[in-house]
């Protein structure tokens, strides 16, 4: 389990508990639901957060997805923090209930839950990033859009950026790219919006992570000041630092490029926080959790808010 120092944080079964919990005290706005399994037969847990829950209705969808890196055990406590504070709010804050009367909000609190639960069960961490199929398959690298291209990933199975044999070869980026296919309907993709968390840079990026271009074949030149737009004000609100995912390092075969690529849904990559300046790293203590989550309320609040048209940032129609 966590070691001291890290007792806030949860581990699997918390976090499971913590949204059946979520469900069982508000079942008509929180939903609980598994994508499918991870390689060691773990549910890949996702909450939906809507008013008449059980129906799909024709409201624009938000996906927001945390701990595809194991050690990046911060990011499950925003997912927590999105399902806690849009269910436990409801009834008080307005604000609140108009965001989940008018959306539909999809939340995986773990997307890599056996690298999670590897990385701290001798009870100290191991700095584990991948999944626990092999030597391990990055979860950030394996999807399925210009797969392996670019010199961002690795072909060796011991790298920390293996990108697996195949595209969509681990379960875990299977299972979730299979459920955002599964949001096709009538031919129209219903999620819009996206956020990945991970930690610890302090970033807000986005697209395209495979080449250092601003512009390129599917992300035309308003597509590209959509995203700087959307992603500078939200970077605002958290005081991250906004720019394109490979002005940090080109990456190949990660999510939010086939999230774009492949559906057109505005996708972002969060870096959370990781000590503070010149500090860094995957492991702060449990009592910045409250503040590093709360911190990106407002961040999610402005995707929610432009997930019915994101182009209206720059003054676009739809
Ligand atoms: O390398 C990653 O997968 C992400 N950083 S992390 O330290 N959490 O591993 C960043 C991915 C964003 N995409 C690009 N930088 N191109
Ligand atoms: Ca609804
Ligand atoms: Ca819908
Ligand atoms: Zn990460």
């Amino acid at each position: 389990d966590f070691p001291a120092g890290y007792a806030g944080y949860h581990n699997f079964a918390e976090m499971t508990a913590n949204i059946r919990k979520a469900q069982t005290d508000h079942p008509a706005i929180a939903q609980v639901r598994s994508i499918g399994k991870s390689h060691e037969n773990r549910d890949l847990w996702m909450v939906k957060i809507s008013d008449n829950v059980a129906t799909d209705e024709n409201e624009p969808e938000v996906l927001f997805n945390c701990n595809i890196h194991a050690r990046e055990h911060l990011t499950v406590e925003m997912c927590l923090q999105i399902i806690n504070r849009f269910t436990d709010n409801y009834a008080s804050n307005p604000t609140i209930k108009n965001f989940v009367d008018t959306r539909e909000i999809w939340v995986i609190p773990s997307v890599n839950p056996d690298g999670s639960e590897y990385d701290i069960a001798s009870g100290s961490f191991r700095s584990w990033r991948k999944n626990r199929q092999g030597q391990g398959t990055d979860p950030n690298r394996n999807w399925g859009y210009k797969w392996g291209c670019c010199g961002g990933s690795s072909g060796s199975p011991s790298s920390e950026t293996y990108r697996g044999p195949s595209a969509f070869s681990a379960p875990e980026t299977r299972a979730l790219s299979n459920f955002v296919n599964s949001r096709v309907v009538g031919g129209k993709q219903q999620i819009t919006a996206n956020i990945d968390f991970h930690t610890y840079g302090e970033l807000v990026l986005w697209p395209f992570g495979w080449t250092k271009a601003d512009t390129a074949p599917g992300l035309n030149a308003d597509e590209a000041r959509t995203f700087q737009t959307l992603g500078r004000q939200m970077a605002a609100t958290n005081n991250y630092k906004p720019e394109q995912g490979s002005d940090l390092y080109v990456t190949d075969g990660d999510i939010t490029d086939w999230m774009w690529g492949q559906h057109k849904i505005w996708s972002y990559t969060f870096e959370m926080y990781g000590g503070g300046p010149g500090i860094g790293g995957f492991y702060p203590n449990d009592t910045v959790i409250n503040r590093e989550t709360a911190r990106n309320d407002r961040a999610v609040d402005l995707m929610l808010s432009y997930a019915d048209c994101v182009p209206r940032v720059i003054g676009k129609t739809c």
